[in-house]
């Protein structure tokens, strides 16, 4: 992706997961603005910019490495990340029997205390492959600690989980008693 998309999809994860009203934005119960609002808040933002049109965001989205927004008729959403104070509305779904969670050895002894919490953000993020794990751990730590989740004992036990996308799970939290180190 070239370094103007690039630049465009980490604000438009800033404005739909972090700072709507800084754009002059509202989302909906699901996470959704009018694109057109969306395209109209960026481009006021950046006057000497090319203006950024819906084939740009149709672009990020199809070569992006992950699938972070999602484009529905003429609205669009942040599919998982999100930090605002009202809550969006997600339909519990079953989970793959494991998945994984990429961290720091930093914060390692905190999670096998008091399990994993979402922390800034509103849900804890999981991963369905070490990869994707591994990936998301390196932000924080060169090598990682990667943790397995045992989400099809944790669902039957009650825990709901939710898929941002088709890599990535969502939970409230995850009890330190579901977590092993890979
Ligand atoms: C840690 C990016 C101490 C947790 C990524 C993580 C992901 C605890 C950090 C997505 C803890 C929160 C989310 C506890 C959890 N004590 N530390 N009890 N419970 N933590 O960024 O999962 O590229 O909010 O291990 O790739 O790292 O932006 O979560 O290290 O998919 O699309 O607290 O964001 O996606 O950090 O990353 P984050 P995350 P994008």
């Amino acid at each position: 992706m070239n370094s103007r998309l690039a630049q465009i999809s980490r604000e438009v994860s800033y404005a739909l997961r972090h700072a709507p009203q800084e754009y002059g934005l509202k989302l909906d119960g699901k996470g959704f603005v009018p694109v057109e609002a969306l395209l109209g808040a960026l481009n006021a933002r950046h006057p000497a910019r090319r203006a950024v049109v819906r084939e740009d965001l149709e672009e990020i989205i199809a070569i992006s490495d992950k699938k972070r927004h999602e484009i529905v008729g003429d609205r669009i959403r942040a599919l998982y990340g999100h930090s605002v104070r009202d809550k969006i509305e997600r339909v519990p779904s079953a989970p793959p029997e494991a998945l994984y969670h990429g961290t720091s050895h930093k914060a390692l002894e905190s999670i096998l205390d008091g399990g994993l919490l979402p922390m800034g953000r509103q849900m804890v993020h999981l991963s369905a492959d070490v990869e994707m794990a591994e990936q998301v751990g390196r932000r924080r730590d060169g090598h990682p600690v990667i943790l397995q989740v045992d989400a099809s004992a944790a669902h039957s036990d009650g825990l709901e989980f939710f898929e941002g996308n088709d890599r990535v799970w969502l939970a409230a939290n995850i009890p330190a008693q579901y977590l092993s180190v890979l």
